[in-house]
């Protein structure tokens, strides 16, 4: 008999001898905040009712025992009982993921196969990106999306709250930001922001799915709409042949100071580096949004700044990293930063480069390495969810080697991307989702899904060529199992056709 689905794919599963547990008179018992969160997910899973009652009644126990690695889990069902016990909360949080992934339908009724799992995550990091500039996602749209990442065991929801386009975080030490430079989205669209409640709506309602936020503010370049409430702390836009094309093919006006900016080109604008004005505006921003933020990480961006001079891209990365260090947090900068003589050593680098290195990005990334910190791994040709997944799709970009198909997305190794680093080196993965074409909830489950599956499986499953499940064949089998379940969580998945998905 095949093993049961489960993505992504556990570091050990073994079919049980016994029956499988019927789903008759479903009741979960044990931690108190693990029992609700199990009640709500196989009610939506089954649409039976779920009880909550004591440990020593329940079907389905669960319970924290601290036994184990961080966020790590054991899983046993057999006809009688399940039992999920979490390393901690994380765990056993992931456990219940787990869970409701192995239920099936028979019939009428509802089981789930005997088996004994034993699982915990590769890397520490896992992480989704959302881009809210270039088309702002309300608060609602982004707990629908954490909702679906925790699902699939993610724990770093990224934020790019700022781009040319728009600024989406409002901060009482700068209030004209919200105020003056907000309004804008890419194609004329309206834009939008989160208050300083809303902000810390998402952190919790994030935390309750044990995930923390990282907030992006993207400098020195990517802030074109700074000049809107700033004019003083932003150069002239440099018009390069690329953003001449760029206009050309997509359309939009070329970017003017003072106007807010609502095409797609990137790498035009730059905050004065030589000015301290520029610093003090730093300050009170990442002074502020550090206070607002629980989880450990600041990301300043550092990509495309395409207009700035190297020694002033450096001098500027220097002085931005510092400033997060000291207010104890740990700077995350795209791999742009590591060519940065005097980048915090502290500094994270997030790889956004193919998985087979171009242009010395690899150099780059490494240089993070040899300060003595980790990577995050982005390579855009396999885990970039805004690509478009086949070439006549609606939405997405293609500047990712073309359209990324579901197996692309899956058939990369962490390991092997940057030549000379060690899982050591590596803090984990994230796939990013710009939303440039992206304007709705619904599209960025088109896009994301079923892609984000591959990129929660290099996060979390064992390397390739570590466990029988970690092949295509076996991806793919399993993924397609979860089509009704995310049909019932109301996931507009794209029915790409190189699954077969399961019908219930
Ligand atoms: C590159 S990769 C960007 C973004 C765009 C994205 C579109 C990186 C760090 N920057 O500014 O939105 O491509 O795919």
């Amino acid at each position: 008999m095949s093993l049961p689905s489960v993505v992504p794919a556990p570091r050990s599963i073994h079919l049980g001898d016994t029956d499988a547990m019927s789903l008759a008179a479903p009741s979960v018992g044990g931690d108190p905040a693990a029992a609700r969160i199990a009640a709500a997910l196989l009610a939506t899973r089954t649409g039976l009712d779920v009880e909550i009652v004591s440990t020593d009644a329940a079907l389905i126990t669960m319970s924290v025992d601290g036994i184990g690695a961080p966020e790590s889990y054991r899983l046993a069902v057999t006809s009688g009982r399940a039992e999920l016990m979490g390393a901690d909360a994380a765990g056993l949080f992931y456990g219940i993921q787990t869970l409701v992934q192995l239920v099936t339908r028979n019939g009428d009724t509802w089981s789930v196969p005997a088996v004994s799992i034993q699982d915990g995550p590769r890397f520490a990091y896992r992480g989704v990106m959302l881009d809210v500039a270039r088309h702002f996602h309300g608060v609602e749209t982004v707990k629908a999306y954490i909702d679906r990442a925790a699902g699939l065991k993610f724990n770093a929801l990224h934020l790019h709250l700022t781009d040319d386009q728009g600024w989406r975080i409002q901060l009482r030490s700068r209030p004209e930001l919200t105020a003056m430079a907000s309004s804008s989205s890419v194609g004329g669209r309206p834009g939008g922001f989160f208050t300083k409640t809303d902000y810390r709506e998402i952190v919790e309602y994030a935390a309750s799915r044990h995930m923390i936020v990282v907030p992006e503010i993207d400098v020195p370049g990517h802030t074109h709409a700074v000049g809107l409430a700033y004019p003083e702390l932003v150069e002239e836009p440099v018009l390069s042949e690329h953003i001449r094309e760029v206009v050309r093919d997509y359309g939009g006006s070329l970017p003017k100071n003072g106007a807010p900016y609502d095409g797609v080109a990137v790498g035009f604008s730059s905050l004065k580096i030589h000015d301290e004005k520029t610093y003090d505006f730093l300050a009170d921003v990442f002074g502020e949004l550090a206070g607002m933020t629980p989880g450990p990480y600041l990301h300043l961006g550092g990509d495309e700044a395409l207009g700035t001079e190297p020694a002033d891209f450096a001098e500027f990365v220097r002085r931005a990293s510092e400033l997060i260090a000291d207010l104890d947090k740990i700077p995350v900068a795209w791999h742009e930063a590591g060519a940065a003589a005097g980048l915090h050593d502290s500094t994270v680098g997030q790889y956004w480069g193919f998985v087979t290195p171009t242009d010395g990005m690899d150099d780059k990334a490494r240089a993070f390495v040899r300060n003595g910190a980790q990577l995050i791994l982005s390579p855009a040709d396999a885990i970039y969810l805004d690509m478009k997944p086949t070439p006549d799709a609606a939405l997405g970009l293609t500047w990712a080697n073309g359209a990324t198909s579901v197996e692309r997305s899956y058939s990369w190794e962490p390991s092997t991307v940057i030549a000379g680093i060690t899982d050591a080196d590596i803090l984990g993965i994230e796939a990013p989702l710009w939303t440039e074409t992206v304007r709705d909830l619904d599209a960025i489950d088109t896009l994301a899904f079923p892609r984000i599956a591959a990129a929660a499986e290099a996060g979390w499953s064992p390397a390739t060529g570590h466990s029988e499940l970690r092949t295509w064949d076996s991806f793919r089998t399993r993924v397609g199992a979860l089509g009704p379940m995310w049909t019932k969580q109301c996931i507009r998945f794209s029915e790409s056709d190189e699954i077969d998905w399961s019908r219930e």
